[in-house]
């Protein structure tokens, strides 16, 4: 199995700083029995990770080769995709995942720009904090790789949920969209 990026960034974030409150107690080094957190993996086609995308939004028929090929992709764009898993370690099944892009930009002193995207906590693994973890995991992870600014898109439900973690929606500001 290959990394999609380096764990021990993961190892360095500060969890003190975390915006969410735990109870009980958990964090990224551990985040609950038989669960560990790390970034996707290369296997994990095999451990049900696109099963997981399909409790977000339509995943469609990617083959094995495909999974690969993307995976492949992403990790030849360093600092560009850092997407986590939590795997249930017993049954070895990715449970939830969240992803942060990184966006190179030219503005802000050759910045960049982050994106929070595809968070899903699979069904039976909910009210467990485990999307909390993720998303303190996310924003705390960041501005350690750069980011001067971070945003996601929710449905409106999730608002609330977003702020915690310093979200806000920004005055004079549209998500605007197209569709193919
Ligand atoms: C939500 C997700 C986004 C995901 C999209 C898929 C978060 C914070 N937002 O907006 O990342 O890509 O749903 O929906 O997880 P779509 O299939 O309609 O594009």
């Amino acid at each position: 199995d290959i990394s999609l990026f380096d764990a021990s960034i993961l190892e360095e974030i500060d969890f003190s700083k975390c915006h969410g409150e735990y109870k009980p107690a958990i964090s990224h080094k551990n985040p609950g029995s038989n669960l560990r957190l790390r970034p996707l993996s290369s296997g994990d086609f095999n451990r049900g990770f696109l099963k997981l995308l399909t409790q977000l939004t339509q995943v469609g028929e990617v083959s094995k080769k495909q999974f690969i090929e993307r995976f492949n992709s992403m990790k030849a764009s360093p600092g560009g995709y850092y997407i986590l898993v939590l795997e249930n370690t017993e049954t070895e099944e990715v449970i939830a995942s969240a992803t942060l892009v990184v966006e190179f930009k030219f503005i802000h002193n050759a910045g960049a720009r982050g994106r929070v995207e595809d968070v899903v906590v699979s069904k039976d693994y909910r009210g467990k904090q485990l999307g909390k973890l993720l998303l303190d995991c996310l924003t705390l992870l960041a501005p350690k790789v750069g980011c001067y600014k971070l945003s996601l898109e929710c449905k409106d439900p999730l608002v609330d949920f977003y702020t915690t973690f310093g979200f806000s929606k920004e005055a004079q500001q549209n998500y605007l969209v197209q569709r193919f």
